[in-house]
């Protein structure tokens, strides 16, 4: 039998691996950050979400052979200017810290009427050091005034995605991969390698 192709992630958040690996099915040997303890940690000092795409993919890439995709995505607030947008992850003052993030952007949102938001994702195809190609996906959506349902991660207890009126976390994996931001992405990157 012929052995799959391998497609390396350039992250080590596990919920983005869950996610790209399901959506990849039997197409691609997905592996990601943790499974090689020697990868350097990538700083994301970039302003957007490509340029910290393109860092984390191209990093990575001069540690291995191969295809290494790497996914920089957050969510996009109308009524905050944009906000939390590239810096997602640590908007409520710890890196990675989902209750605080959210609790935050309860916060901010309190008063506002216009409720709309987007999650985006960003993803830069590398090897050998050098980006080959990057994709983007959107999805559009609102969020509502509490947290709702246990699926997923990060923001999806707060938006509910256009077209539906359940959060990603009540909609669970197999909606939320059937129209995420991730897997619009994702599908092109499927496109392209193929
Ligand atoms: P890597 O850099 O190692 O890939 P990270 O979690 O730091 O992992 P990002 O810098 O791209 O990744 O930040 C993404 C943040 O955006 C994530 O921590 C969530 O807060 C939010 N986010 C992105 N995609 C999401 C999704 O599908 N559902 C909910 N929140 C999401």
């Amino acid at each position: 039998m012929q052995s799959l192709p391998r497609l390396i992630l350039a992250t080590r958040n596990a919920h983005k691996t869950a996610e790209i690996r399901a959506m990849i099915g039997d197409r691609f040997e997905v592996l990601d950050a943790t499974a090689f303890p020697d990868f350097p940690e990538i700083e994301e000092t970039g302003t957007t979400f490509l340029e910290n795409a393109r860092l984390k993919a191209e990093g990575i890439s001069r540690c291995i052979d191969g295809w290494v995709l790497s996914d920089d995505s957050g969510l996009e607030v109308d009524a905050l200017s944009g906000a939390p947008g590239v810096w997602s992850s640590s908007y409520g003052g710890e890196e990675g810290n989902h209750a605080k993030n959210n609790a935050r952007l309860l916060h901010e949102m309190a008063d506002q009427q216009d409720r709309r938001a987007r999650f985006r994702c960003t993803m830069v195809l590398a090897r050998g050091g050098v980006e080959q190609a990057h994709f983007s996906g959107i999805v559009e959506g609102k969020l509502v005034e509490s947290l709702h349902g246990t699926g997923g991660f990060g923001y999806d207890p707060l938006f509910i995605p256009e077209g539906y009126d359940q959060t990603f976390a009540e909609l669970g994996d197999s909606i939320k991969n059937s129209l995420s931001h991730r897997s619009r992405a994702l599908d092109q990157v499927v496109a392209y390698l193929l």
